[in-house]
Protein backbone atom coordinates (compact mmCIF):
# COMPACT_ATOMS: atom_id res chain seq x y z
CA UNK A 1 0.00 0.00 0.00
CA UNK A 2 3.49 2.20 0.48
CA UNK A 3 4.02 1.30 -3.02
CA UNK A 4 0.32 2.58 -4.26
CA UNK A 5 -1.33 4.56 -1.94
CA UNK A 6 -4.77 5.37 -3.74
CA UNK A 7 -4.96 2.05 -5.55
CA UNK A 8 -7.47 -0.27 -4.79
CA UNK A 9 -6.70 -3.69 -3.28
CA UNK A 10 -7.38 -5.37 -6.40
CA UNK A 11 -5.14 -3.05 -8.26
CA UNK A 12 -2.28 -3.17 -5.59
CA UNK A 13 -2.22 -7.08 -5.40
CA UNK A 14 0.34 -8.77 -7.71
CA UNK A 15 -1.88 -11.45 -8.04
CA UNK A 16 -5.52 -13.28 -7.38
CA UNK A 17 -3.23 -15.32 -4.21
CA UNK A 18 -1.74 -11.90 -3.06
CA UNK A 19 -5.22 -10.43 -2.80
CA UNK A 20 -6.93 -12.86 -1.16
CA UNK A 21 -4.43 -12.63 1.43
CA UNK A 22 -5.47 -8.86 2.00
CA UNK A 23 -9.10 -9.72 2.19
CA UNK A 24 -8.25 -12.80 4.55
CA UNK A 25 -6.17 -10.70 6.64
CA UNK A 26 -8.26 -7.86 7.15
CA UNK A 27 -11.52 -10.02 7.76
CA UNK A 28 -9.76 -12.04 9.85
CA UNK A 29 -11.64 -12.14 13.35
CA UNK A 30 -7.95 -12.38 15.12
CA UNK A 31 -7.03 -9.33 13.36
CA UNK A 32 -7.51 -5.74 15.65
CA UNK A 33 -6.73 -2.56 14.35
CA UNK A 34 -5.29 -1.43 17.38
CA UNK A 35 -2.47 -4.47 16.62
CA UNK A 36 -1.82 -3.55 13.31
CA UNK A 37 -1.42 0.49 14.12
CA UNK A 38 0.61 -0.64 17.43
CA UNK A 39 4.63 -0.26 15.71
CA UNK A 40 3.32 2.74 14.14
CA UNK A 41 2.35 4.27 17.28
CA UNK A 42 5.32 3.34 18.97
CA UNK A 43 8.05 4.54 16.48
CA UNK A 44 5.62 7.42 16.03
CA UNK A 45 6.20 8.26 20.05
CA UNK A 46 9.82 7.52 19.77
CA UNK A 47 10.62 10.13 17.29
CA UNK A 48 8.58 12.39 19.10
CA UNK A 49 10.38 12.27 22.44
CA UNK A 50 13.77 12.83 20.23
CA UNK A 51 12.32 16.83 20.74
CA UNK A 52 11.64 18.42 23.90
CA UNK A 53 8.44 20.43 22.89
CA UNK A 54 5.47 18.10 21.20
CA UNK A 55 2.20 19.17 20.83
CA UNK A 56 -0.47 16.11 20.49
CA UNK A 57 -3.50 17.43 18.04
CA UNK A 58 -6.41 15.73 19.01
CA UNK A 59 -9.37 15.39 16.29
CA UNK A 60 -12.08 13.47 15.06
CA UNK A 61 -13.03 12.51 11.62
CA UNK A 62 -16.06 10.96 9.93
CA UNK A 63 -15.50 8.41 7.18
CA UNK A 64 -18.61 7.49 4.91
CA UNK A 65 -18.84 4.96 2.35
CA UNK A 66 -21.24 3.88 -0.09
CA UNK A 67 -23.61 0.61 -0.61
CA UNK A 68 -24.44 -2.02 2.14
CA UNK A 69 -21.75 -2.23 4.79
CA UNK A 70 -22.07 -4.51 8.25
CA UNK A 71 -21.31 -2.89 11.41
CA UNK A 72 -21.40 0.97 10.04
CA UNK A 73 -23.75 3.70 11.93
CA UNK A 74 -25.03 6.88 10.58
CA UNK A 75 -23.09 9.63 9.89
CA UNK A 76 -25.16 13.02 8.74
CA UNK A 77 -28.73 12.25 7.34
CA UNK A 78 -28.96 9.21 5.12
CA UNK A 79 -25.23 8.17 5.23
CA UNK A 80 -23.53 5.41 6.34
CA UNK A 81 -19.85 5.29 8.01
CA UNK A 82 -18.07 5.41 11.00
CA UNK A 83 -16.05 8.33 13.38
CA UNK A 84 -12.39 8.48 14.36
CA UNK A 85 -10.79 10.10 16.84
CA UNK A 86 -6.94 10.36 16.36
CA UNK A 87 -4.10 11.53 17.79
CA UNK A 88 -0.96 13.06 15.99
CA UNK A 89 1.94 14.29 17.38
CA UNK A 90 4.00 16.82 15.43
CA UNK A 91 6.85 19.13 16.32
CA UNK A 92 6.96 23.13 17.18
CA UNK A 93 7.70 23.34 13.91
CA UNK A 94 4.88 21.79 12.43
CA UNK A 95 6.66 18.26 11.50
CA UNK A 96 4.54 15.17 11.57
CA UNK A 97 6.34 12.49 14.01
CA UNK A 98 2.68 10.15 13.64
CA UNK A 99 -0.47 8.87 14.92
CA UNK A 100 0.24 8.09 18.52
CA UNK A 101 -3.52 7.63 19.60
CA UNK A 102 -6.87 6.41 18.02
CA UNK A 103 -10.64 5.87 18.57
CA UNK A 104 -13.38 4.67 16.61
CA UNK A 105 -17.09 4.13 16.94
CA UNK A 106 -19.99 4.03 15.12
CA UNK A 107 -23.62 5.89 16.10
CA UNK A 108 -26.29 3.22 15.91
CA UNK A 109 -29.45 5.49 17.78
CA UNK A 110 -32.13 7.54 16.65
CA UNK A 111 -31.08 10.48 14.39
CA UNK A 112 -31.72 13.98 15.86
CA UNK A 113 -32.91 14.74 12.46
CA UNK A 114 -36.06 14.02 10.57
CA UNK A 115 -36.06 15.18 7.05
CA UNK A 116 -34.38 18.82 7.75
CA UNK A 117 -36.06 19.31 10.84
CA UNK A 118 -34.63 18.38 14.30
CA UNK A 119 -36.42 16.24 16.36
CA UNK A 120 -37.01 17.51 20.26
CA UNK A 121 -35.48 15.59 22.79
CA UNK A 122 -33.42 13.65 21.14
CA UNK A 123 -29.72 13.78 22.07
CA UNK A 124 -27.00 14.84 19.21
CA UNK A 125 -24.56 11.87 19.18
CA UNK A 126 -24.21 8.38 21.56
CA UNK A 127 -23.57 9.73 24.85
CA UNK A 128 -20.17 7.53 25.03
CA UNK A 129 -18.93 9.41 22.23
CA UNK A 130 -18.04 12.59 23.87
CA UNK A 131 -15.75 10.12 26.22
CA UNK A 132 -13.08 9.61 23.17
CA UNK A 133 -11.68 13.30 24.12
CA UNK A 134 -10.51 12.36 27.99
CA UNK A 135 -9.92 8.63 26.91
CA UNK A 136 -7.61 9.78 24.09
CA UNK A 137 -6.07 12.24 26.21
CA UNK A 138 -4.90 9.17 28.90
CA UNK A 139 -4.26 7.20 25.90
CA UNK A 140 -1.30 9.60 24.93
CA UNK A 141 -0.65 10.44 28.52
CA UNK A 142 0.07 6.52 28.82
CA UNK A 143 2.67 6.52 25.87
CA UNK A 144 4.20 9.61 26.69
CA UNK A 145 3.80 10.49 30.48
CA UNK A 146 1.80 13.05 32.52
CA UNK A 147 3.02 16.77 31.29
CA UNK A 148 5.24 15.62 28.40
CA UNK A 149 2.97 16.94 25.47
CA UNK A 150 0.99 19.89 24.85
CA UNK A 151 -2.66 18.58 23.95
CA UNK A 152 -3.92 20.70 20.74
CA UNK A 153 -7.88 21.02 20.60
CA UNK A 154 -10.85 22.41 18.68
CA UNK A 155 -13.49 24.18 19.45
CA UNK A 156 -15.45 20.81 19.76
CA UNK A 157 -13.78 20.25 22.83
CA UNK A 158 -14.75 23.62 25.28
CA UNK A 159 -16.23 21.11 27.42
CA UNK A 160 -15.65 22.25 31.05
CA UNK A 161 -15.23 18.04 32.54
CA UNK A 162 -12.67 17.96 29.67
CA UNK A 163 -10.55 20.69 31.04
CA UNK A 164 -11.04 19.37 34.49
CA UNK A 165 -9.79 15.62 33.72
CA UNK A 166 -6.59 17.43 31.53
CA UNK A 167 -6.10 19.94 34.75
CA UNK A 168 -6.65 17.16 37.27
CA UNK A 169 -4.05 14.55 35.65
CA UNK A 170 -1.18 17.31 35.11
CA UNK A 171 -1.85 17.34 31.07
CA UNK A 172 -1.15 20.44 29.70
CA UNK A 173 -3.24 22.05 26.69
CA UNK A 174 -4.20 24.29 24.60
CA UNK A 175 -8.04 24.52 23.88
CA UNK A 176 -10.08 26.89 21.33
CA UNK A 177 -13.31 28.06 23.63
CA UNK A 178 -16.63 28.03 21.95
CA UNK A 179 -18.36 29.66 24.74
CA UNK A 180 -18.47 32.64 26.81
CA UNK A 181 -17.48 31.21 29.86
CA UNK A 182 -18.41 32.47 33.21
CA UNK A 183 -16.03 33.61 36.01
CA UNK A 184 -15.65 33.20 39.74
CA UNK A 185 -16.22 36.81 40.35
CA UNK A 186 -18.91 36.69 38.03
CA UNK A 187 -19.36 38.30 35.16
CA UNK A 188 -18.34 36.33 31.58
CA UNK A 189 -15.05 35.97 29.75
CA UNK A 190 -15.54 38.16 26.70
CA UNK A 191 -15.73 41.24 29.18
CA UNK A 192 -12.48 40.44 30.80
CA UNK A 193 -10.68 39.65 27.40
CA UNK A 194 -12.11 42.75 26.27
CA UNK A 195 -10.30 44.99 28.80
CA UNK A 196 -6.47 43.52 28.20
CA UNK A 197 -3.84 44.90 26.75
CA UNK A 198 -2.43 43.82 23.07
CA UNK A 199 0.73 41.97 24.51
CA UNK A 200 1.66 40.65 21.04
CA UNK A 201 1.31 41.48 17.36
CA UNK A 202 1.59 38.89 14.51
CA UNK A 203 1.20 38.92 10.76
CA UNK A 204 -0.08 35.50 9.75
CA UNK A 205 -1.13 33.74 6.04
CA UNK A 206 -4.41 32.42 6.30
CA UNK A 207 -4.70 29.43 3.88
CA UNK A 208 -7.62 29.32 1.97
CA UNK A 209 -10.40 27.21 2.63
CA UNK A 210 -13.37 25.68 1.01
CA UNK A 211 -16.85 26.28 2.41
CA UNK A 212 -17.58 23.45 4.84
CA UNK A 213 -20.46 21.23 4.21
CA UNK A 214 -23.88 20.15 6.31
CA UNK A 215 -23.74 21.29 9.76
CA UNK A 216 -20.25 22.83 9.79
CA UNK A 217 -21.67 25.06 7.08
CA UNK A 218 -22.74 27.81 9.67
CA UNK A 219 -19.18 27.70 11.39
CA UNK A 220 -17.16 27.58 8.59
CA UNK A 221 -17.68 29.67 5.84
CA UNK A 222 -15.26 29.40 2.51
CA UNK A 223 -12.36 32.05 2.57
CA UNK A 224 -9.56 32.96 0.26
CA UNK A 225 -6.29 33.24 1.46
CA UNK A 226 -4.92 36.34 3.01
CA UNK A 227 -3.09 37.66 5.18
CA UNK A 228 -4.01 38.78 8.75
CA UNK A 229 -2.98 41.02 11.49
CA UNK A 230 -3.43 39.27 14.55
CA UNK A 231 -3.45 41.06 18.16
CA UNK A 232 -2.81 39.09 20.88
CA UNK A 233 -3.90 39.67 24.51
CA UNK A 234 -3.83 37.40 28.02
CA UNK A 235 -5.90 37.14 31.16
CA UNK A 236 -5.13 34.49 33.91
CA UNK A 237 -8.99 33.77 34.66
CA UNK A 238 -10.92 31.35 37.18
CA UNK A 239 -13.82 29.70 35.09
CA UNK A 240 -16.46 28.05 36.52
CA UNK A 241 -18.61 25.26 35.40
CA UNK A 242 -22.17 26.14 34.65
CA UNK A 243 -23.60 22.81 36.06
CA UNK A 244 -21.04 21.70 39.45
CA UNK A 245 -19.47 23.74 41.48
CA UNK A 246 -15.89 22.96 39.48
CA UNK A 247 -13.28 25.73 39.16
CA UNK A 248 -10.55 26.39 37.43
CA UNK A 249 -7.47 28.27 36.86
CA UNK A 250 -6.23 29.05 33.76
CA UNK A 251 -4.96 31.23 31.35
CA UNK A 252 -6.60 32.56 28.28
CA UNK A 253 -4.73 34.01 25.29
CA UNK A 254 -7.20 35.93 23.16
CA UNK A 255 -6.15 36.65 19.01
CA UNK A 256 -8.46 39.21 17.21
CA UNK A 257 -7.78 40.33 13.75
CA UNK A 258 -6.86 44.07 14.08
CA UNK A 259 -8.45 45.34 10.52
CA UNK A 260 -10.27 42.47 8.75
CA UNK A 261 -11.09 43.30 4.77
CA UNK A 262 -14.37 43.53 4.25
CA UNK A 263 -16.65 40.57 3.35
CA UNK A 264 -14.03 38.53 5.57
CA UNK A 265 -14.82 36.56 8.74
CA UNK A 266 -12.59 38.08 11.15
CA UNK A 267 -9.96 35.33 12.70
CA UNK A 268 -10.94 35.25 16.43
CA UNK A 269 -9.59 32.63 18.86
CA UNK A 270 -10.07 32.11 22.17
CA UNK A 271 -7.75 29.54 23.33
CA UNK A 272 -7.50 28.44 27.11
CA UNK A 273 -4.05 26.30 28.20
CA UNK A 274 -1.99 25.86 30.74
CA UNK A 275 0.71 27.34 29.62
CA UNK A 276 2.54 30.36 30.53
CA UNK A 277 1.42 33.71 29.42
CA UNK A 278 3.68 36.24 31.11
CA UNK A 279 5.65 37.41 27.97
CA UNK A 280 5.09 38.20 24.28
CA UNK A 281 7.02 35.48 23.59
CA UNK A 282 5.06 32.79 25.71
CA UNK A 283 1.64 34.00 24.03
CA UNK A 284 2.98 34.26 20.47
CA UNK A 285 4.12 30.51 21.58
CA UNK A 286 0.35 29.47 22.43
CA UNK A 287 -0.85 30.53 19.33
CA UNK A 288 1.73 29.23 17.27
CA UNK A 289 1.22 25.70 18.87
CA UNK A 290 -2.88 26.32 18.21
CA UNK A 291 -1.56 27.20 14.35
CA UNK A 292 0.08 23.93 14.23
CA UNK A 293 -3.30 22.08 14.18
CA UNK A 294 -4.16 22.89 11.33
CA UNK A 295 -0.97 19.48 10.15
CA UNK A 296 -4.13 17.06 11.62
CA UNK A 297 -6.71 18.49 8.90
CA UNK A 298 -3.68 17.60 6.14
CA UNK A 299 -3.17 14.28 7.59
CA UNK A 300 -7.08 13.45 7.25
CA UNK A 301 -6.83 14.92 3.88
CA UNK A 302 -3.95 12.04 2.86
CA UNK A 303 -6.26 9.60 4.48
CA UNK A 304 -9.25 10.44 2.33
CA UNK A 305 -7.61 11.98 -1.13
CA UNK A 306 -4.26 10.53 -0.90
CA UNK A 307 -5.36 6.77 0.05
CA UNK A 308 -8.72 7.44 -0.41
CA UNK A 309 -9.77 5.24 2.46
CA UNK A 310 -13.26 6.08 1.69
CA UNK A 311 -13.37 4.08 -1.53
CA UNK A 312 -12.14 0.94 0.16
CA UNK A 313 -14.85 -1.87 -1.27
CA UNK A 314 -14.42 -4.00 2.29
CA UNK A 315 -18.29 -5.12 3.22
CA UNK A 316 -17.52 -5.12 7.32
CA UNK A 317 -16.76 -1.80 9.92
CA UNK A 318 -14.46 -4.58 11.02
CA UNK A 319 -12.27 -4.84 8.41
CA UNK A 320 -12.76 -1.55 7.18
CA UNK A 321 -11.16 -0.81 10.58
CA UNK A 322 -8.15 -2.59 10.00
CA UNK A 323 -7.82 -1.15 6.36
CA UNK A 324 -8.10 2.24 8.21
CA UNK A 325 -4.50 1.17 10.63
CA UNK A 326 -2.98 0.26 7.72
CA UNK A 327 -3.66 2.77 5.66
CA UNK A 328 -2.83 5.62 8.45
CA UNK A 329 1.32 5.41 8.88
CA UNK A 330 1.24 5.34 4.86
CA UNK A 331 -0.79 8.65 5.08
CA UNK A 332 1.46 9.77 7.32
CA UNK A 333 4.53 8.88 4.93
CA UNK A 334 2.41 11.36 2.12
CA UNK A 335 2.19 13.60 4.94
CA UNK A 336 5.54 13.99 5.59
CA UNK A 337 6.45 13.81 2.09
CA UNK A 338 4.74 16.79 1.08
CA UNK A 339 5.35 18.81 4.34
CA UNK A 340 8.81 18.71 4.40
CA UNK A 341 8.81 19.69 0.80
CA UNK A 342 6.40 22.89 1.13
CA UNK A 343 7.74 24.04 4.79
CA UNK A 344 11.28 23.22 4.62
CA UNK A 345 12.24 23.28 1.57
CA UNK A 346 15.74 23.51 1.93
CA UNK A 347 15.82 20.37 4.32
CA UNK A 348 18.69 18.25 2.22
CA UNK A 349 16.20 15.89 0.59
CA UNK A 350 17.81 12.30 1.91
CA UNK A 351 15.96 13.53 5.04
CA UNK A 352 12.69 12.53 3.01
CA UNK A 353 13.84 9.80 0.65
CA UNK A 354 16.34 6.94 1.70
CA UNK A 355 19.34 6.69 -0.94
CA UNK A 356 18.02 3.83 -2.65
CA UNK A 357 14.61 5.61 -3.95
CA UNK A 358 16.39 8.94 -4.34
CA UNK A 359 19.08 7.00 -6.64
CA UNK A 360 15.94 5.45 -8.61
CA UNK A 361 14.29 8.75 -8.91
CA UNK A 362 17.56 10.91 -10.44
CA UNK A 363 17.32 8.04 -12.94
CA UNK A 364 13.82 7.87 -13.79
CA UNK A 365 12.86 11.91 -13.57
CA UNK A 366 11.31 13.71 -16.15
CA UNK A 367 13.31 16.96 -15.28
CA UNK A 368 16.72 16.54 -14.27
CA UNK A 369 17.14 16.57 -10.38
CA UNK A 370 19.99 19.26 -9.04
CA UNK A 371 22.61 17.76 -7.18
CA UNK A 372 22.24 17.38 -3.42
CA UNK A 373 18.27 17.67 -4.36
CA UNK A 374 16.34 19.77 -1.16
CA UNK A 375 13.22 18.33 0.05
CA UNK A 376 11.31 20.43 -2.31
CA UNK A 377 13.42 19.37 -5.29
CA UNK A 378 12.15 15.70 -4.18
CA UNK A 379 8.41 17.06 -3.68
CA UNK A 380 8.64 18.68 -7.50
CA UNK A 381 10.63 15.66 -8.86
CA UNK A 382 8.07 12.58 -7.48
CA UNK A 383 5.23 14.89 -8.59
CA UNK A 384 6.89 15.23 -11.75
CA UNK A 385 6.52 12.07 -12.27
CA UNK A 386 2.80 12.10 -12.28
CA UNK A 387 2.70 14.75 -15.08
CA UNK A 388 2.91 17.75 -12.39
CA UNK A 389 4.71 20.90 -14.08
CA UNK A 390 6.55 22.80 -11.65
CA UNK A 391 4.40 26.55 -12.83
CA UNK A 392 1.67 25.24 -11.40
CA UNK A 393 2.75 25.38 -8.26
CA UNK A 394 2.78 22.60 -5.08
CA UNK A 395 1.42 19.72 -6.18
CA UNK A 396 -1.94 18.35 -4.46
CA UNK A 397 -2.38 14.89 -3.24
CA UNK A 398 -3.42 13.07 -5.83
CA UNK A 399 -0.56 14.01 -7.98
CA UNK A 400 1.95 13.24 -5.35
CA UNK A 401 0.69 9.82 -4.20
CA UNK A 402 0.75 8.93 -7.92
CA UNK A 403 3.66 10.01 -8.33
CA UNK A 404 5.42 8.16 -5.20
CA UNK A 405 3.43 5.32 -6.64
CA UNK A 406 5.40 5.46 -9.88
CA UNK A 407 8.62 5.89 -8.13
CA UNK A 408 8.05 2.74 -6.01
CA UNK A 409 6.99 0.61 -9.00
CA UNK A 410 10.62 1.44 -10.77
CA UNK A 411 12.47 0.82 -7.61
CA UNK A 412 10.86 -2.50 -7.65
CA UNK A 413 11.68 -3.32 -11.28
CA UNK A 414 15.11 -2.00 -10.55
CA UNK A 415 15.82 -4.65 -7.86
CA UNK A 416 14.33 -7.05 -9.43
CA UNK A 417 16.81 -6.58 -12.29
CA UNK A 418 19.39 -6.11 -9.94
CA UNK A 419 19.85 -2.59 -11.10
CA UNK A 420 20.32 -1.10 -8.06
MN1 LIG B 1 -12.73 18.96 15.04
Amino acid sequence: MHARPDASFPEASRDDGELEAIYRFLNNDHVSPEAILEPHMNASCTRALAHSDVLVIHDTTQFTFEGEREGLGRIHRNDRGFWAHFALAVGLDRQAFGVVGLRYGTRTGPSKWKGSKRIKGVGDDEPSENLRWPNLVDDTATRFGAGRVVHLMDREADWFELLKHMVERGERFVVRLAHNRALVEGGRLDALLSKAETKAKREVELSARAEGQGAKKTRHASRKSRLAELHISAVSANLRSSSSNSVLQLNVVNVVEASPSAGCEPVVWKLVTTEPVDSAEDVLRVVDAYRARWVIEEFFKALKTGCAFEKRQLTTYAALLNALCVLAPVAWSLLRLRDIGRRQPDVLGSAVLEPRLLAVLIAIARRPVPQSPTARDIMYAVAGLAGHLPRNGDPGWITLGRGYERLLEAARTAALLGAM
